[in-house]
């Protein structure tokens, strides 16, 4: 049996040095690689043949049935690790190329790692620490793992106790199976099978988008420094805490029911949250993960996160002023001329520049819209991309970028899809895109037909990357009338009558930038978008831009109270009070500002402070690592930054806000050292 065995994986070996030499060059192994990668050949052609067993379970069925001298020789090879020439500033990388990962990679660089990228199953084998940041969807990325044989080398990794760390996917890969697009096997390292979110419990709104709290139980270090604070999550699958996982599990969230947010045993790690986009808590936790050494044994005293928080976005409108730099500008009502002579465009500062110190000002997340996309060709409009690549470099939260997202076709003749536009969006560090008028067109058309082509932008995008990371952004414009009956649109009784003394209203969508209504109202719109796949809803309305005077609470909450993903309201906050309305009025996820936050007339930090005061739970930013251990060296002879920071970390709420106050100048100074305005972004 054994000498049959033998001969057997010689043959494996020999199908394996074939089959490299007929895989896609970046997959195909070294020498080295394939002799290291050998056990998993037999992985490989198995899969060809069948799809019916995970990795990992072919894997622990060999070790069970102890198969002799196979075991060992099984054993012996995986054990060998190539004489490592990386050094302790080296992370490896699982990039499968399904979506945003340069976020990961620029956190990582921020951190002063190198990444070296994973080319075949041997480079898994070898690595010192490895990062799966999972992106995309199950069944796609478990393809891919089968079909290179780096699922196999991934479970061996796992089972070997190597230093893993797996983000969002990168957990979900890890369970027997998931129920997205399935069920489909997963890697069968942890029991249990993915699902989706239930909208029905609780009312909760899927995908699961923003920042949560996680309840942290089995001791893991790496999250030492997440205490009761908020972390990003963006999904709508998860997993659900059990008998047989429990082993596992390091900590919870709640959402509509609690699911696992995060697993450790031993060396391996994996997070349901996207650290690299959760802020300084996030970069906090990879760097515990790369650098366990490096971890201060003071744990920062716990913050106040109970429940998923309200978000406050800012938002930057891009376009090309008549010099044809890009700025940032900002309309009344969608113009963003100047009331002058000379009518420029508004130029209310760089992107970039403005988009780093909303993040260091609090920011939950950034959105950028390029608000002449409906006319220019985004992908001839690489300025854009340069912005967010940028920007991406140093900004930790959640990047939308929108404007010109649609199939399209250049002056040579040359044929872009829409698919094509947010791949390259997406790997130029966006984290969502934002469709405006091409949803538009495609909502009308489904209205009309009644059926789904599948090709419109959204269902597309959506379709390859998930719908939490399409949004669909509308512009609507109030258009009042006497009597509901008058329209075949959805109408409302308004707070606030008409010019004529209308007491009803109903929402015209517009595309081109508000420039040309369409027959379609904003609740049919937000309806129909949310059947073809949007995962939020960017909710603009014409009339108050700019204006300062409130969100339209009527609008908010007639969409908010219509669909069954989150709806971001935007357009008019001018005061603090302005955000607490729409929260306790409507059911927003989010809001977001533009006008007051550019002219400086509202911190970000001050609208937080307000919703506290009001008990609506936000986000409070965690203080950089830098400026962290700056004051803890100073304990002896505290600093008044360190008092500040400590009873702004551990006293009540109330005071919390009023050392907030005094902390928010501090922090600016702190950052003011920062390089921010040599480029020309
Ligand atoms: O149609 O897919 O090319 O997308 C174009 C995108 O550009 C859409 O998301 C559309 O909302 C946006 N857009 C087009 N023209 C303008 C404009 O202002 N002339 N900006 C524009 C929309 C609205 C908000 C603004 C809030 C908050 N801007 O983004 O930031 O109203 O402002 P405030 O706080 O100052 O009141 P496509």
């Amino acid at each position: 049996m054994a000498m049959g065995m033998n001969t057997i994986l010689t043959f494996l070996d020999m199908t394996c040095a074939m089959l490299n030499l007929l895989w896609p060059k970046e997959f195909r192994l070294s020498m080295e690689a394939a002799t290291l990668a050998a056990p998993f050949s037999s992985y490989v052609t198995s899969t060809q043949n069948s799809s019916s067993s995970s990795p990992c379970s072919l894997l622990l069925s060999r070790k069970k049935k102890n198969l002799g001298s196979v075991n060992l020789r099984f054993k012996s090879r995986l054990s060998v690790r190539a004489s490592s020439s990386t050094s302790d500033s080296v992370v490896t990388l699982l990039d499968y190329g399904a979506g945003n990962v340069r976020s990961i990679r620029n956190a990582l660089r921020h951190l002063g790692f190198s990444i070296k990228d994973v080319q075949t199953p041997g480079d898994i084998l070898n690595a010192d620490r490895l990062i799966f940041p999972g992106v995309g969807a199950f069944a796609p990325a478990m393809d891919v793992l089968n079909k290179t044989g780096m699922g196999e080398a991934l479970c061996t990794y796992i089972e070997n106790d190597r230093p893993f760390l797996g983000i969002c996917l990168g957990l979900q890969l890890l369970f027997d199976s998931s129920e997205e697009n399935g069920p489909v096997k997963g890697l069968g390292v942890i029991p249990g099978t993915v699902g989706r979110f239930d909208s029905s419990a609780g009312g909760i709104r899927v995908p699961h988008i923003g920042w949560n709290a996680l309840q942290v139980g089995n001791a893991s270090d790496i999250l030492d420094d997440v205490g009761n604070r908020h972390v990003y999550f963006v999904h709508s699958y998860r997993a659900i805490p059990s008998n047989e996982n429990k082993d596992w599990v390091s900590s919870t969230c709640h959402y509509g029911e609690s699911f696992i947010s995060s697993i450790r045993r031993g060396n391996v790690h994996a997070v349901q949250f996207h650290p690299e986009k959760s802020g300084e808590v996030g970069l906090s936790v990879l760097r515990r993960f790369l650098d366990p050494k490096s971890s201060s044994k003071q744990k920062p005293e716990e913050g106040k996160a109970s429940k998923l928080a309200k978000r406050v976005i800012a938002c930057l409108d891009v376009r090309t002023n008549d010099k044809g730099d890009l700025v940032v500008t900002k309309g009344d009502q969608y113009d963003v001329r100047e009331q002058s002579n000379e009518n420029e465009v508004r130029n209310l500062g760089k992107p970039v520049d403005l988009a780093r110190q909303y993040y260091k000002d609090g920011a939950d997340e950034i959105s950028f819209l390029n608000i002449t996309g409906f006319r220019d060709f985004p992908l001839g409009d690489l300025p854009m991309i340069q912005v967010l690549r940028y920007t991406s470099e140093n900004v930790f939260v959640p990047l939308t970028v929108g404007g010109g997202i649609r199939d399209f076709t250049d002056a040579t003749g040359r044929y872009y899809s829409s698919l094509e536009v947010a791949a390259e969006y997406f790997r130029s560090g966006a984290d969502k895109i934002s469709i405006g008028s091409d949803a538009v067109y495609a909502a009308e058309e489904f209205i009309k037909s009644g059926a789904k082509t599948g090709k419109s932008s959204l269902e597309q995008i959506s379709r390859v990357y998930g719908n939490q990371a399409v949004v669909v952004s509308i512009d609507p414009r109030r258009v009042y009338v006497n009597d509901p009956d008058d329209v075949p649109y959805k109408v409302i009784k308004v707070t606030n009558p008409g010019p004529n003394g209308e007491e009803y209203a109903w929402y015209q969508c517009t595309v081109s930038g508000g420039r040309e209504g369409r027959p379609i109202g904003a609740y049919e719109l937000a309806k129909a978008v949310e059947e073809l796949g949007a995962g939020e809803i960017l909710l603009n309305c014409i009339d108050c831009d700019g204006q300062g005077k409130g969100f339209d609470t009527d609008l908010v909450k007639l969409i908010s109270d219509s669909v069954g993903i989150p709806v971001i309201a935007s357009s008019g906050a001018g005061t603090p009070e302005h955000f607490s309305e729409v929260f306790e009025t409507t059911n927003a996820s989010a809001a977001l500002a533009a006008g007051i936050f550019h002219r400086k007339e509202v911190p970000i930090q001050s609208v937080k402070e307000h919703l506290l005061e009001k008990s609506i739970e936000v986000r409070i930013k965690m203080q950089p690592r830098e400026h962290l251990s700056l004051l803890h060296t100073s304990d002896e002879h505290p600093s008044s930054d360190l008092l500040v920071y400590k009873s702004y970390c551990s006293s009540s709420q109330t005071r919390q806000h009023n050392v907030a106050r005094l902390l928010l100048p501090l922090t600016v100074c702190s950052f003011s050292s920062i390089n921010m305005g040599t480029d020309p972004y």
